[in-house]
């Protein structure tokens, strides 16, 4: 098929003003009768002919204004309904479908999950409902009406605000309608129908407009919603003091259901979630789960403006709401949880997810101009990326002017579709600033590089710094050009503190950043007292990598002085990666590993360090994992030893920090009352990471601590921690102690995706065959997304050498399952290719083998559109 191309968009030719929906739910046929009411908008389109989009669609009636359809006047296959002789003013048309919740294992449309019926329509799925023009430049204001057995579905829910329901006399049916008066795209469309549990609240809006709140889950599982609750509050209050953004609904629902594709989705009132987004307790959910919740509530809220109240004229522009609704839920985990801790970690995932995606043949702009398949770009780029972009956008702004801009933008786009230049517009005007250079961040993919040098000159006392930005050629682009980039930094003096300088030229400099327009500038700083350490990109001001040429000694001082944690945090990866590149060529080369003292000095500092928060501190002593070692080389790649020099590392660090580990690990021991807040997580990453350098020795009392951890958790985090650190350090204890946990949490679908995640990830010989054998275990579940993310997804995205076994059978295991898949669910499927996106970086071997199951899979007949875009650029 033809792609889609950014340049083709052309405004749609009909206006859908409303739709009204009956759905008639019965779960293998369920009769949908949609009524429209349509105009023309152009020349052309008065000329007669209409075509709406289908997907899979079974047809049973069409009239237009009330009288059904001749045959000779339209056209409808599965996927396209073309009328040929509508009216020239306005009309109604009423499409009558049947649909089959029960066999729709796709999960876009409408489905069944656990006897629940649900939607998901972004981006396509409003097509395979009824026949539409299915675009998100098309907004109507909806009425849906729900008919259901009242013992099948007694809950009944769609967008908006509730209007009426009733019993059907004489039949053990019911109904409920439901009203969303604000104009909407088709992919925000949803209902939910089924037995559900409820929680409810209320919120009372700045301008005083009272909200019912309610989220529903599986019955029994109720008393798990209340963080997600909890977080639904703080997120509206958030976005009306941060944002002046105020709910707009008399009720916000949120739904969890089991089987989703997504982690979550935004539907005009009604959220329906992944079920992992919303339920949470202290034994079953970890930390790192609670904060999850936390974070997807709010964004998934947020959207009510960047994405709902204001939604995107076309797919091309899909950053435009999720880079900047990232953006906003980052920022309000910020507020309620550690800044400094948050931006490390959002980093983290940045440059794990993101910075592969884009040095690969996956590559593609913040702001895509091409697509085949728009599901397989809901991608980091366009994400996680895309929320650099607006960070950056506030960087360059400042606070004050930043707010200016969104202010505006809200002002002028509310009830619109909008676009990239509408929202840079935004800014634009309401500041002055001209973002046309900036705006190259949203079309050139790839990473930019940024080399730095800096010279004191102590006669003189000026210091000069060379900047000098590149990226590298793209799928589609060669050429590129020089990007506005903002370059947070301090110029460190011999006593730790940021040092003053007279003057500065030969660039931009506002306050505390550096405005890096050209290819290269040389910036020379007057009047500076001393030799300066640079911090350069404080808080990680640019998704950018920087290589910039610091001694070890000068890392160590910046990460025992630096003002900004960030980049304290920064300067001991800096010298952890530098150990294991320099590592993993001694690994290769069959000689022993020498480690800088310098990285165990850094460390033991901040371990000790007391003023600093336990969160940051277990960051800091998190080396960079097996797959950032692998970017980092960016070509040959062998992963056996790539492990090899980070065990070596893992095991000298242990030494070198001696019983300080033990000290720091009893000092935080003693906890037993749970609380999800930061502070108390945060003492327990720090003794959790504690324990797991411990056991890097492998002794036998490193052995029984984690063992004993494992026996005397309270709380999943503590629990599934020890078994983490069991399982990675491949122990023969493994076996009994993940089976112990399997039968603790036999019955819990969500812990369970934890200890299949654990399984998957252990780097061992047999895991392969483990892996294969789980696939048949009553445990997990071959339809649905969560299970087979946490096998499958787990084994081919974290398990380094077991995916990549120099035999290439984890490839072939991949293709195999990827295969089969498809036939069922294949958003999930293109999902999980993703893991193949480095494969030319690996070596010879490997390479050859994964290239052989890539090839495979892209001869196989009859792939999915998904599956054939993912693996045909995967190999371009
Ligand atoms: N539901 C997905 C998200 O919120 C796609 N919009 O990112
Ligand atoms: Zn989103």
């Amino acid at each position: 098929a033809a792609p889609f191309r950014l340049e083709d968009y052309r405004a749609p030719a009909f206006t859908i003003d409303t739709v009204a929906l009956d759905f008639q739910l019965d779960p293998p046929a369920t009769r949908v009768t949609a009524t429209l009411s349509i105009r023309a908008n152009t020349e052309e389109a008065r000329k007669g002919r209409l075509e709406l989009i289908g997907d899979e669609i079974v047809l049973k009636g069409l009239k237009l204004d009330g009288v059904a359809v001749p045959a000779s006047h339209y056209i409808a296959t599965p996927s396209l309904l073309t009328l040929t002789d509508v009216p020239k003013g306005p009309f109604t048309l009423e499409i009558e479908t049947i649909v089959d919740p029960a066999a729709n294992t796709k999960l876009m449309g409408l489905y069944r999950t656990s006897g629940t019926y649900c939607t998901q329509c972004e981006a396509e799925g409003f097509r395979r409902i009824t026949y539409f023009l299915d675009r998100p430049d098309v907004l109507a204001v909806y009425t849906t009406r729900l008919e259901a057995e009242k013992s099948d579905a007694p809950i009944l829910l769609a967008n908006g605000n509730p209007v009426e329901s009733g019993d059907i006399p004489g039949t053990d049916r019911h109904f409920a309608i439901w009203h969303d008066p604000f104009p909407k795209p088709s992919y925000l469309f949803a209902m939910v129908a089924g037995d559900l549990g409820v929680i409810t609240d209320r919120f009372t809006t700045m301008s005083g407009r009272d909200v019912e709140l309610r989220i529903y889950c599986e019955h029994g599982k109720e008393a798990r919603c209340t963080y997600a609750m909890d977080a639904l509050k703080r997120s509206m209050k958030w976005d009306e003091d941060v944002f002046g953004l105020e709910y707009d609904l008399d009720i916000f629902v949120i739904v969890a259901v089991s089987d989703f594709n997504m982690g979550a989705m935004e539907n005009k009132g009604l959220n329906v979630f992944n079920d992992k987004y919303v339920l949470a307790d202290p034994d079953a959910a970890t930390d790192a789960d609670y904060a999850n919740v936390e974070g997807v509530i709010a964004h998934e809220y947020f959207h009510n403006w960047t994405g709902n109240r204001i939604t995107c004229r076309d797919w091309f522009q899909l950053c435009l709401k999720e880079g900047l609704t990232v953006f906003r839920d980052q920022e309000f985990s910020s507020d309620m949880r550690s800044r400094a801790v948050k931006r490390i970690a959002d980093v983290r995932t940045l440059q794990a997810r993101q910075f592969p995606e884009d040095g690969g043949p996956l590559a593609h702009p913040v702001r895509p101009e091409i697509y085949h398949e728009i599901s397989n770009f809901y991608t980091p780029t366009v994400y996680e990326k895309g929320a650099e972009v607006v960070r950056m956008l506030k960087s360059i702004l400042g606070p004050d002017d930043f707010r200016k801009g969104m202010d505006l933008y809200v002002k002028r786009h509310d009830g619109d579709a909008a676009t990239i230049e509408d929202f840079l517009a935004s800014f634009a005007d309401a500041t002055g600033v001209d973002l046309s250079q900036f705006k190259l961040w949203y079309s050139q993919a790839g990473t930019p590089q940024i080399v730095a040098r800096g010279a004191y000159d102590e006669a003189a006392k000026s210091y000069k710094l060379t900047l000098t930005q590149s990226l590298a050629a793209t799928p589609g682009q060669s050429q590129k050009r020089p990007m506005h980039m903002p370059i947070r930094f301090g110029l460190i003096g011999p006593n730790g503190d940021d040092m003053d300088y007279a003057s500065v030229s030969g660039g931009r400099v506002d306050r505390d950043i550096i405005h890096l327009t050209e290819a290269s500038q040389t910036l020379v700083f007057e009047g500076v007292g001393g030799r300066p350490v640079p911090s350069l990109l404080r808080g990680f001001s640019a998704p950018v990598r920087l290589a910039i040429d610091i001694s070890a000694s000068d890392l160590l001082f910046q990460a025992r002085t630096d003002t900004d944690p960030f980049n304290r945090w920064q300067a001991v990866q800096t010298l952890a990666m530098r150990n294991l590149v320099a590592g993993t060529a001694e690994q290769i080369a069959g000689r022993a590993p020498k480690v800088e003292p310098a990285l165990i000095d850094a460390l033991g500092g901040v371990l000790d360090n007391d003023t600093l928060e336990p969160a940051f501190r277990a960051q800091v002593l998190q080396l960079p994992s097996e797959a950032d070692i692998a970017r980092e080389l960016g070509q040959d790649v062998d992963p056996e030893a790539i492990a090899a020099a980070r065990t070596a590392l893992r095991l000298a660090i242990s030494t070198g920090l001696g019983d300080r580990l033990e000290r720091h690990y009893a000092r935080l021991s003693g906890e037993t009352d749970f609380h999800p807040d930061a502070t108390s997580a945060g003492r327990r990453a720090l003794r959790n990471t504690l324990l797991d350098l411990r056991l890097a020795r492998r002794s036998p009392d490193a052995i029984a601590a984690a063992l004993t951890h494992f026996e005397a958790a309270t709380n999943m985090t503590d629990r599934l921690a020890a078994l983490a650190t069991i399982t990675q350090a491949a122990l023969p204890e493994r076996r009994a102690v993940l089976d112990a946990f399997h039968d603790r949490y036999a019955n819990d679908a969500l812990v369970l995706d934890k200890w299949l995640t654990l399984e998957a990830t252990v780097p061992a010989p047999d895991t392969l065959d483990r892996v294969k054998a789980l696939l048949k275990h009553p445990s997990y579940s071959p339809n649905n997304p969560n299970r087979v993310r946490a096998l499958v997804g787990s084994f081919a995205g974290a398990n380094q050498t077991q995916f990549n076994r120099a035999d290439g059978a984890g490839y072939d295991f991949l293709a195999d399952f990827a295969l089969d898949l498809d036939k069922r669910n294949p958003q999930t499927t293109a999902r999980l290719l993703v893991s193949f996106r480095s494969w030319r970086a690996l070596e010879p071997v490997r390479r050859a083998r994964a290239e052989a199951a890539l090839r495979r899979i892209a001869a196989a007949k009859d792939l999915s559109p998904d599956t054939l875009d993912i693996v045909t650029r995967t190999l371009a």
